[in-house]
C-alpha cells in the first residue's frame, strides 16, 4: 500500500474535518443498522483521538461510530477510488452507502479499502466503526488479564500493560485517493546500493501492478534524476527497473539530500497512474564497535518519544512536528526512536528532508511470555513487515528496533525474537536491527542474533532512588555487563528521571528539576567513557500523558520539555552538553 498523493495523474481529497459521532457501549450498532447512518450525539475532529475531545470520553474505550458525507461526481464511476485510513485505534470497520468495504485490527498503521464498487454519483455516507476497547491479545496487548502482573502497571487505570494513555479514534488523516482507471501502481520498492568508491549507485525499483489483467499492453516508466527507463510488467503485474545515478549527493545528518522516482504506468499512451517516491542514498553499517553512516562513526544523541499534545491525543496535528524538530535542533540532537510504535508517516517525511535520524519501532512493547503463541506470533511478524514496507524508504530511518522491554524467559519467547530478526533482515537486508532490553543480558539471550544491543535503564530512579553519584556504578557496571555478554555497540535508549517543571530543590531531589537535570548529564558522562556506547536517548522528550496510577503526577513527567513544549532545566543542560564540539576533557 502506497501512501496517497496528489500528483499529475493521482487525486487526493482529504476527508478529514468534522465527522459525526456515536458511543456504542453495548455493541448494537449493527444490529441497529447503523452501517446505513445513524443520529449522531456529537461532532469529533478527525484526525484526532477522541478522548480529550470531550470529557465524557476521556475514559471510554468502547465502540465509537464515525460517518461523514462527500459528494462524488459522476466521473468516478469509471475511476479507481480508495479510502486510506491513517490509523483506526483500534479495530475499525468500513461501509460506504450501508454497503460493508473492509476492516483493519491494530491502531498504529495505516488501511485502505476499495471503494470502487459501492460509489455513488452525488452523495456518499460513509461509516467508520472504531472499536477502542482494550484487548489484551491486542499488538500492543491493551491490558493485562485477570490476575496478571507487570512491574508498575497492575494497579492502573486502566491497567494498561504500557506506560502510554490508550488513545481511541481515528488519530491520523482519511483520505481518498483517485486514479483514473482501477488499474494502479500497487507497491513500489527502491533499493539504491552505492558503490565502494561513491563515484555511482544502482538504484533497483520494483514495482507492483494490479488490474493488470485483459489485453492491454501496459508499460511503466522511472524516471530519476533526468533519466528515465522504461519496462514492461510480467503478467503478476511486476517489472524490475535497474537505473544508476554517478556520483550520488549522500544523505546525511543535517544534509538531506533526497532524490524522487518518478513512476508512470500507461497503456497506449494513456497515463493510468504515477507515483513520485522520495529516497535517499546513503549507507548504514555496524561494524565492530561503531555505528556508520556513510562510513564515519554516529554518536546517538536524542530522546526516545511520543505521538502524544494536549487535546490532539495521538492525534497527528502539524505544528507538533515543526515545534519538536525545532527543538531537537535547538538542544543539539541528532536523532529519536519512535517509541512505542509507528508513527504517522509525516514524521519520518519531515526528518528525511531536515537529516535527522530515526529508530523505527514496533508496537510490541508491553509482552510478557503468553504473547509468544501461534496465532499472535503471526500476527505480530505479519505487523512488522506491513511497517517494514510502508517506511523503508525513509533514509532517516537508520535502525529497526523491534520490541521495547520484552520479558522473554521462554523457549517460545526466544524463538519469536529469533524469527523476527530473521524476517526483518529478509524484508530489509540494508538496515540494521535491535530490540530494547530492560532486564540483564541472560534474559535477552536473542540479542546475539541482533546487531546493536539497546538498554533501557534507571538507576537514582526505580532503582537506588534519590542517589545520582550512587546511581552511576551500577549504571555503568550494566552497560559493561551487556557489552561483556554480546560484544556489540550498546546504546543507551533510555533513562532519566520524573521532574515536575516549576519545582526546585537545593540540594537536589527527586521529581526536582535539578534532579532530572543532574542524572541525565552524570548518566551521559558515565555512558560516553564507554567507547563502545554508540548513543544515549534521554527518556523522555516530552512530558506525555499515561493512564492514572500513584506512580504517575497526572502525566509521565520524564519529559525534558513539558507536554507544551517548554524546556526544564534538564534540556538547558543537555543543550550545553550536545552543542560542545567536543567532549569534556574528564570524560
Ligand atoms: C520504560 C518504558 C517507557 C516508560 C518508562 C518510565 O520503556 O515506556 O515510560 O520506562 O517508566 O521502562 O518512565
Amino acid at each position: 500500500m502506497l501512501k496517497p498523493q496528489r500528483n499529475s495523474v493521482r487525486e487526493l481529497v482529504s476527508l478529514d474535518g468534522f465527522w459525526q459521532f456515536r458511543r456504542d457501549p453495548e455493541k448494537t450498532g449493527e444490529a441497529s443498522g447503523w452501517p446505513a447512518g445513524f443520529s449522531p450525539e456529537c461532532e469529533l475532529a478527525v484526525p484526532g483521538s477522541w478522548n480529550e475531545q470531550r470529557s465524557d470520553l476521556m475514559y471510554f474505550f468502547g465502540c465509537g461510530w464515525y460517518q461523514t458525507r462527500f459528494a462524488a461526481p459522476a466521473q468516478w464511476a469509471q475511476r479507481g477510488a480508495w479510502l486510506h485510513v491513517g490509523s483506526a485505534q483500534r479495530r475499525a470497520r468500513v461501509w460506504l452507502n450501508g454497503k460493508a468495504a473492509g476492516s483493519h485490527r491494530g491502531g498504529c498503521l495505516p488501511f485502505e479499502c476499495n471503494l470502487w464498487p459501492f460509489l455513488h454519483a452525488g452523495e456518499n455516507l460513509l461509516v467508520i466503526e472504531v472499536d477502542g476497547s482494550l484487548d489484551p491479545w491486542d499488538l500492543p496487548p491493551a491490558r493485562l488479564l485477570e490476575g496478571e502482573e507487570r512491574a508498575g502497571f497492575h494497579n492502573s487505570n486502566p491497567a494498561v500493560t504500557y506506560d502510554f494513555f490508550p488513545y481511541a479514534g481515528l488519530p491520523r488523516s482519511v483520505s481518498l485517493q483517485l486514479t483514473p482507471t482501477p488499474t494502479r501502481i500497487e507497491t513500489l520498492r527502491i533499493v539504491p546500493r552505492l558503490a565502494a568508491d561513491g563515484s555511482e549507485a544502482m538504484i533497483e525499483v520494483t514495482v507492483e501492478c494490479s488490474g493488470t489483467s485483459g489485453p492491454r499492453s501496459l508499460g511503466i516508466d522511472v524516471e530519476i534524476d533526468g533519466i528515465t527507463q522504461q519496462a514492461v510488467p510480467d503478467s503478476t503485474g511486476r517489472a524490475v527497473i535497474r537505473s544508476s545515478l554517478a556520483h550520488p549527493r549522500l544523505w546525511d545528518v543535517g544534509q538531506p539530500e533526497l532524490y524522487v522516482a518518478r513512476v508512470s504506468l500507461h497503456a497506449a499512451g494513456r497515463a493510468l497512474d504515477a507515483y513520485e517516491q522520495t529516497f535517499g542514498v546513503r549507507t548504514v553499517e555496524v561494524r565492530g564497535d561503531e555505528f556508520l553512516l556513510n562510513g564515519r562513526p554516529v554518536f546517538f544523541t536524542g530522546f526516545g518519544k511520543h505521538e502524544d499534545f494536549a487535546v490532539a491525543g495521538r492525534g497527528f496535528f502539524p505544528p507538533l512536528v515543526v515545534r519538536d524538530f525545532d527543538l531537537l535542533r535547538w538542544i543539539g540532537a541528532n536523532s529519536f526512536r519512535t517509541s512505542h510504535y509507528p508513527y504517522a508517516e509525516e514524521w519520518y517525511e519531515y526528518a528525511d528532508r531536515h537529516g535527522v535520524l530515526v529508530i523505527a519501532e514496533t508496537p510490541f512493547v508491553g509482552f510478557n511470555t503468553r504473547m509468544y503463541c501461534p496465532e499472535v506470533i503471526d500476527r505480530a511478524s505479519g505487523l512488522m513487515r506491513d511497517m517494514i514496507q510502508r517506511d523503508r524508504h525513509h533514509p532517516s530511518v537508520v535502525v529497526w528496533s523491534l520490541a521495547n522491554e520484552p520479558d522473554i524467559d521462554t523457549a517460545e519467547g526466544d524463538a519469536f525474537f529469533r524469527r523476527l530478526a530473521t524476517e526483518a533482515r529478509t524484508l530489509d537486508p540494508t538496515r540494521p536491527i535491535t530490540y530494547v532490553a530492560h532486564r540483564e543480558p541472560e534474559n535477552n539471550r536473542p540479542m546475539d542474533c541482533y546487531d546493536l544491543v539497546c538498554v533501557n535503564k534507571y538507576y537514582g530512579w526505580y532503582e537506588q532512588p534519590g542517589e545520582i553519584a550512587g546511581s552511576l556504578a551500577a549504571f555503568g557496571a550494566c552497560l559493561d555487563r551487556f557489552r561483556a555478554a554480546f560484544k556489540k555497540p550498546v546504546m543507551i535508549a533510555e533513562f532519566g528521571a520524573d521532574a515536575i517543571a516549576g519545582v526546585h530543590l537545593q540540594p537536589a531531589e527527586m521529581f526536582s528539576e535539578e534532579y532530572q537535570a543532574d542524572i541525565v548529564a552524570a548518566q551521559y558522562l558515565e555512558a560516553r567513557r564507554r567507547p563502545w556506547v554508540i548513543g544515549a536517548h534521554v527518556w523522555a522528550f516530552a512530558d506525555f500523558k499515561t493512564a492514572q496510577s500513584i506512580t504517575r503526577v497526572t502525566m509521565n513527567r520524564k519529559g525534558v520539555f513539558t507536554r507544551d513544549r517548554q524546556p526544564k532545566l534538564a534540556a538547558h543542560r543537555l543543550r550545553e552538553l550536545w552543542q560542545q564540539p567536543a567532549l569534556p576533557a574528564e570524560v
